[in-house]
Order: structure tokens, then sequence, then C-alpha cells
């Protein structure tokens, strides 16, 4: 609760963001060479938006060799010992889909965030790297069929069975993608933005990492796991710091959260959360 106090203070005297403006973008020493050598320059999505070597996922048994634009973001909440575990990825190109359902495969992930729209005036941000509603699609050795389609204003909801073609292998996922949520811009509607994270913590299941794009995987992929890491901490009663939540996030992808506007949106965001009682401090923690 101080910590929520000492949050509405420093956005209020504008510290807050003065202070997330003088955050590094990118951790010092980390390097991003992989990203940039030849062969892979056509599987970057921007050319300005590179992952960490240390943290890349590395896909295993890919046609394209190992490199795709996506970092583990393991987000730990103390006390608790919840470990929640994330792939940030940028949106796929027509190139890369396939390297992309390789990696959810290989990853054992079941839940998909998407955070951008396909194209946003006029331009196009992420391929759709999936099949429409009841038909199945080939990518390398997996077989994906989207069984399931709901769509709202904000949101739209999928489901997809994937079925590895040689072993026969069967596994099923979730894909969540909020739609009113332009890029370097924050969501339309505060309260959808948190009925949209609270339908997505329900939707983990077990330890796999959950995938999270946007276009390039930073900005609206950043704003989102904060929100989701506060929400946890709230339910475990511990201090929300948000900037110490960014640079946890950036010493595992570079730039997380991209605008001083997105982060004053997920602190509101934070606070309001709070304030409403969206998720509240569970009983086994409110005794520390
Ligand atoms: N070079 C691009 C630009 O600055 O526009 C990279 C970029 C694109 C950065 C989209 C962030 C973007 O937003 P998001 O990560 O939310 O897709
Ligand atoms: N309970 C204190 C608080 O509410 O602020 C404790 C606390 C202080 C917890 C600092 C974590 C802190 O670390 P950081 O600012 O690095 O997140």
């Amino acid at each position: 609760e101080s910590s929520l106090h000492l949050l509405e203070e420093t956005l209020e005297s504008g510290a807050a963001l003065a202070q997330f403006e003088q955050l590094y973008r990118k951790k010092p020493g980390m390097t991003m060479k992989v990203a940039r050598l030849d062969i892979n320059a056509p599987k970057n999505r921007y050319r300005d938006i590179s992952p960490y070597d240390d943290t890349r996922v590395m896909i295993k048994n890919g046609p394209n060799g190992d490199y795709i634009n996506a970092n583990y973001v393991n987000m730990e909440i103390p006390v608790s010992g919840i470990l929640n575990r994330y792939i940030a990825a940028q949106g796929p190109l027509p190139a890369t889909c396939v390297d992309f359902w390789q990696m959810i495969w290989e990853q054992q992930s079941s839940l998909v965030v998407m955070l951008t729209t396909e194209v946003e005036k006029g331009r196009i941000k992420c391929h759709q790297y999936w099949p429409n509603l009841n038909e199945t699609s080939d990518f390398g050795d997996l077989q994906i069929t989207c069984i399931k389609e709901e769509k709202s204003m904000s949101f739209a909801f999928r489901e997809f069975n994937l079925t590895h073609v040689e072993s026969e292998d069967e596994r099923h996922i979730s894909h969540m993608q909020y739609i009113a949520w332009p890029d370097h811009g924050v969501p339309d509607d505060p309260a959808d933005f948190l009925e949209f994270v609270v339908k997505v913590r329900q939707k983990r299941v077990g330890v796999e990492p959950s995938i999270v794009h946007c276009s390039a995987g930073i900005g609206r992929t950043g704003v989102l796991i904060t929100m989701e890491t506060a929400m946890c901490l709230i339910e475990a009663n511990q201090a929300v710091h948000p900037l110490s939540i960014v640079r946890q996030m950036r010493d595992q992808r570079a730039m997380l959260i991209q605008t001083a506007n997105q982060y004053k949106f997920v602190c509101e965001a934070i606070i309001r959360c709070y304030n409403e009682s969206i998720v509240k401090p569970l009983p086994e923690y409110q005794q520390r």
C-alpha cells in the first residue's frame, strides 16, 4: 500500500516519468550480434529492434536455423514463489511464421497473447500467421487448425490445435488478441485493458512460457508484462515499484515499454487496479 501512495505522489509530481526517461533502454554490456548477422537480417521486422544474445530463444529443429527475434523474460514475484515466464517476440513476418510456430511447439507454450492488429493506419504490423476459423494450414512440421474464434470490439479469442505431422503428437493453444491498442499508443479504454490482463491470467496454465507479441515486441508487450507482474505483486502483498519491474524486463529484452505515455498509462492502471480491488492481497500473504 505504501508503495502505491508513493507511486501516486511521484506520478503527480512528474518524478515517475523523469525516472522512466532516465532508465537505460538496453542493459549495458548485453550484445545483439546474432540478430545482426546477414543471414538473420530478413527475419527482423525492424532494423532497430533486436534480441539480446544471452536471453534469445533458440529454435532447435526448425528448417531455417536457430534465430528468431524473441527473448525469454522471466518475472519473479518475491515471497509467493511465483515465477511468471514469458517469451517476448516481434509479430511474425511471412518468412518467420514457420519459425514462430516451431518456437511455440518446442517451448510447449499453451498461450499466445497478441497486442496488435495486422494492419494499423494502412501499415502492416503483423502477418496473419494463423489459419481462419475451421481451416488448417501447414507450417513446416506442424499443422495448425483454428477450432474457435470469438470477437468483440476490443478482443479476439481463438483456439488452435497443433499437430506435429511426423509424430502425430497433438497440442492445444489459446490465442488472445487485443485489438483496440495502436502501436506507440495506449489502450483506448483502461477498464478493457485491465479486463484483458485478468483474462490472460486466468488462461495461464502450468509453468511453460506464455508468448507475448505486438509488432516490434517491445512497447505494448512491455506494458502487458508490467501489468500482470504488478497484479501478482499486489496479490502477494509485496511493494509495487513499476520502475524496478521495467528494469527487470529490460535486463532480458531491450526497450520494453516504449513511451513515457505507455509508462504513465500502466502506472495509472496499477493504481486503479489497487483502488478498485480488481485484484486483492491473497489471504495466505496478508499477514506479512
Ligand atoms: N522502428 C520502429 C518504430 O520506432 O516505429 C520500431 C517499433 C515499431 C517500435 C513498433 C515499437 C513498436 O511498437 P510495439 O513494440 O508496441 O509493436
Ligand atoms: N514494503 C516496502 C515498500 O512498500 O516500499 C519495502 C520495499 C522497498 C520493497 C523497496 C522493495 C523495494 O525495492 P525496489 O524499490 O528496488 O523495488
